[in-house]
């Protein structure tokens, strides 16, 4: 037998390599050449837009989720997710977001962020310029400003008379036995068999101060893995919390789900742990690293409308409901 010298060696072994990494492929191969937007709520068409326009600028999937999901938190119409949010019990606007690359599987997160109104850009820059995960409360606007974001007064007229209007309520329901209005920006994007996620809130209205749930929570409110896909929730997270939403679906999608099935599936498994689950808003959307979606809301009482941006156009669906 010839032995083999070492520049052939190197060469077959690179082509064993290659063979073997074609037989048991790390991230899935692209199914459509171009890249897949997905996004919480008719709001999130938007989101998917302004996504895709930062993606064909030659922007990463990072820049075009932050981007995206800037165009919500800058409408002062959308009272859940940054200026203009509706503020917790006391009156001020708090707000939470993460993003998260999925080729790193790292992720980037500010909890009860104030006067800062791109919650998801501070995220993004904890993620790329820290060693860190997540920020929470002063810190966060300290780091805010030190990454030179400019405090300013989150509170629109509509929003402070909102909750004028909640606080000389007698009746007024408070989130120590109720809740109510809320509807979080969650989109995830899926270009080149690579994903990233993103998600950004002001949370429930009249929350407690210092309460956090789901959305800047890595794991619960977005997730995002190359080698599985990404998701976003929204919802009640106080309750979403408890499932890490977002990973639940992407780890179904890594043991071979389809995005609709990992989604339907989450739901379909929350409801199995208590018995009146399935009458609450738990939504989630879906994306594999082939552009592929899913999307699903727990029970037909509360719909998801959710964005979908493909192949040049943006279209808003709703999304499955498991339970009538
Ligand atoms: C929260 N999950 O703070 C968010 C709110 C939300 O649709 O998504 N509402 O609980």
């Amino acid at each position: 037998m010839t032995p083999l010298d070492r520049r052939t060696f190197l060469a077959s072994s690179a082509a064993v390599a290659a063979l073997g990494a074609q037989a048991t492929p790390a991230v899935a191969t692209p199914a459509s050449s171009g890249p897949v937007f997905i996004a919480t709520w008719s709001f999130g068409k938007a989101a998917t837009v302004r996504g895709a326009d930062v993606l064909a600028a030659g922007g990463s999937l990072l820049d075009a989720v932050e981007k995206g999901i800037n165009v919500i938190e800058d409408d002062p119409t959308i009272e859940t997710v940054g200026y203009g949010g509706l503020p917790n019990a006391e009156g001020e606007v708090e707000l939470d977001a993460g993003i998260m690359d999925g080729t790193r599987v790292r992720a980037g997160a500010v909890f009860n962020l104030h006067k800062i109104k791109n919650p998801i850009s501070v995220a993004r820059l904890v993620l790329e310029k820290t060693h860190h995960t997540q920020l929470a409360g002063d810190g966060a606007l300290a780091f805010a400003r030190e990454m030179g974001f400019g405090p300013m007064q989150l509170l629109t007229p509509h929003s402070l008379q909102t909750w004028l209007d909640w606080k000389n309520d007698p009746h007024h329901k408070t989130y120590w036995v109720d809740k109510d209005h809320h509807d979080t920006c969650g989109m995830a994007v899926a270009h080149g068999g690579k994903v990233a996620a993103g998600c950004s809130t002001s949370g429930l209205a009249w929350k407690i101060p210092g309460r956090v749930a789901d959305s800047p929570l890595v794991g619960a409110g977005y997730y995002a893995d190359d080698r599985a896909g990404a998701a976003s929730a929204t919802g009640n997270g106080d309750v979403m919390t408890n499932y890490c939403t977002s990973f639940y679906i992407v780890h179904k999608m890594r043991e071979g789900m389809h995005p609709q099935e990992a989604a339907e599936d989450c739901m379909r498994y929350m409801a199995a742990t208590g018995p009146n689950i399935r009458d609450d808003q738990y939504c989630v959307i879906a994306i594999n690293p082939r552009g592929e979606i899913g999307a699903a809301s727990m029970n037909a009482k509360y719909r998801l409308d959710y964005a979908v941006w493909r192949d040049g156009t943006a279209t808003v669906q709703t999304a499955k409901a498991v339970f009538s």
